[in-house]
């Protein structure tokens, strides 16, 4: 027996009381979020109690076994049982068990898994650990929503799991939500609850946006003025970009040491997350250029942006900002183990390169006939040296101007149109267009909701989001390998904040990547959304009611109960 064991086994047990459960309404269905590939009802339930193990191979890789410990800790948490680890070897199979195993056979993909619930047993098996954690996600929200509360005791609900069998797996490769950090920084706690959260739903990606012309946070030991300068303004323009500017007079600042973003690097790895840094070149580039002025092509000052929108002042295509960019990418590739690195490369204007005489100069040497190819050639150039250092490069659309870099893989965000383009070429290609990924856009009735970007993107209109456009043909629609759900953060300055902007469209999301197409339906998803909300509430999570999908709130009384709420200035309380 390992040490593991041992501590496991003897972890305190807290002993129940006798108070009768509640039954949970609902729990008649299967109401998991993404839709699993297959599901086979049964008649009956397994209940957790006090007698309960879970089996695991503790000769297992490390992954799978941090996944099982972690969830017997939450559940242990939770429910008040004290729900031991066992080795496989001794309790394979026996009553009371819940277990954990990788068979090759369980999936055809590493991210699969069977799920196997009886009324005496529930199995869990994968190809891989991946899969086994997504195995447990299901299972965590087959049981009732107290499994989400931290300190719980065995009275506080029926601990039971309906009778099934999931066979499951994910449609897409990349399933992915972003953050931006850069307009406003949110800390490492609420950092490492997104990631856990999004992992729930299954997605496996977390693109963090982390440098803009608002801010820069991502500490670069050769360059400290990128944090000490860059990530602070001193204020933030009220509202929209009206004139004349009026700011708010409160200094807005904040970053990640290199140490903070290890140990959410980490906290991401063991939930299946891989985090892929965004490091915006050569616009969005602002509070670089605040903190290190002749990397611009004018002289400057230049200050860190108080306003939105694009800026002009861009990375002058010197050999000093390669030089600078290769050092920042280095550091960025030392922290983060992702094969992908994201030089956004969106709205770039090249006003400032045409009054230039260095990037004129620049210009002719590489026989660039224009500054739209010169932004291609800055890229490729970019593109070349993550490669060197075995890199892929993620950009916006924008990088198809002016000759795409010949690896790069692209988000299509405005539309679908450039990511059709690119994956005709034979480029990967992420979905995120803003007409069902912008989860900044408002997300009902503009007079109720708080003041936001524009746009209008209700749940629904996430949920019929189809990744892979039809006019592709097999060999293309393999290059769009998923799809995400962007948050950009102009007008969204709290945790709060962004959980109700993010929530429930992410779920409505995580489903577009993982189910099969043919099984979306959005009456199925609200009757599970309903359920499964309350998972959210459990956990605390500042979620947007969708009341707009029950009128009359006749699903559950729950739905009457809920709160949602940010506090947020609208433009009428200013
Ligand atoms: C466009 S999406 C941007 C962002 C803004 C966003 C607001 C993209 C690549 N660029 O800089 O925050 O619109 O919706």
């Amino acid at each position: 027996m390992s040490a593991f064991t041992i501590a496991f086994l003897t972890a305190s047990f807290i002993a129940s009381s006798c108070s009768s459960p509640s039954v949970n309404a609902g729990h008649d269905i299967v109401h998991v979020i993404p839709l699993p590939a297959s599901i086979k009802t049964g008649t009956g339930q397994f209940i957790l109690n006090a007698e309960t193990v879970l089996v695991v191979d503790l000769t297992s890789d490390a992954a799978i076994q941090m996944a099982a410990f972690a969830w017997a800790e939450a559940v242990r948490n939770a429910t008040g049982f004290p729900l031991p680890i066992v080795d496989f070897s001794d309790h394979q199979g026996g009553d009371n068990t819940i277990s954990l195993s990788i068979e090759d056979k369980a999936s055809d993909v590493p991210e699969g898994y069977r799920l196997a619930v009886t009324k005496t047993t529930i199995q869990i098996t994968s190809p891989a650990a991946n899969g086994l954690y997504y195995g447990l996600q299901t299972l965590r929200q087959l049981l009732p929503a107290q499994i989400e509360q931290t300190r719980g005791s065995p009275g506080d609900a029926l601990w039971s799991v309906p009778v099934v069998e999931i066979n499951d797996q994910p449609r897409f490769t990349y399933r992915g939500m972003h953050l931006d950090v850069g307009r406003h920084f949110f800390g490492v706690e609420f950092i490492k609850r997104y990631i856990d959260l999004i992992s729930r739903y299954k997605m496996n990606y977390f693109h963090w946006h982390l440098t803009d012309d608002q801010g820069w946070r991502i500490e670069i030991k050769k360059y400290p003025l990128l944090t000490e300068i860059g990530s602070r303004r001193k204020e933030t323009i009220l509202e929209k970009n009206f004139s004349p500017y009026v700011g708010d007079g409160i200094p807005h600042e904040g970053f990640y040491t290199q140490e903070e973003i290890r140990e959410i690097v980490v906290y991401a790895e063991m939930r299946f997350v891989t985090i892929i840094p965004e490091i915006e070149m050569p616009g969005h580039s602002g509070a670089a250029i605040a903190a290190y002025p002749e990397l611009a092509c004018t002289e400057g000052p230049f200050e860190v942006s108080t306003t939105w929108g694009v800026n002009e002042d861009i990375l002058c295509p010197s050999e000093q900002t390669f030089a600078f960019l290769a050092d920042v990418l280095s550091e960025v590739i030392s922290l983060f183990p992702s094969q992908y690195i994201h030089i956004g490369a969106d709205e770039v204007p090249v006003i400032r390169w045409q009054e230039s005489a260095l990037a004129q100069q620049v210009m002719r040497d590489n026989f660039l006939q224009d500054e739209s190819k010169m932004r291609g050639w800055f890229i490729r150039r970019i593109e070349s040296f993550l490669r060197s250092r075995n890199k892929k490069l993620i950009g916006w659309d924008d990088i198809l101007h002016g000759g795409l870099a010949p690896e790069a893989t692209v988000m299509s965000w405005r539309g679908m149109e450039r990511g059709i383009e690119a994956a005709k070429m034979g480029h990967d290609v992420i979905m995120t267009p803003t007409k069902y990924a912008y989860f900044d856009y408002y997300q009902g009735e503009q007079k109720g909701e708080p003041l936001a970007i524009g746009g209008f993107l209700p749940l629904d209109s996430v949920y019929a989001f189809e990744p892979v456009p039809a006019e592709l043909n097999a060999e293309e629609a393999a290059h769009i390998i998923g799809a995400q759900g962007n948050v950009w953060t102009e007008y969204i300055k709290t945790n709060d904040h962004v959980e109700y902007m993010a929530f429930p469209r992410a779920l409505a999301m995580a489903e577009v990547v993982w189910s099969p197409k043919k099984s979306r339906d959005f009456d199925s998803f609200s009757l599970r959304l309903s359920a499964n909300l309350k998972h959210l509430r459990a956990l605390g999570v500042n979620f947007r009611l969708p009341h707009e999908i029950w009128p009359g709130d006749t699903l559950t009384g729950f739905i009457q109960t809920a709160q949602t709420k940010v506090d947020t200035p609208r433009r009428g309380d200013l």
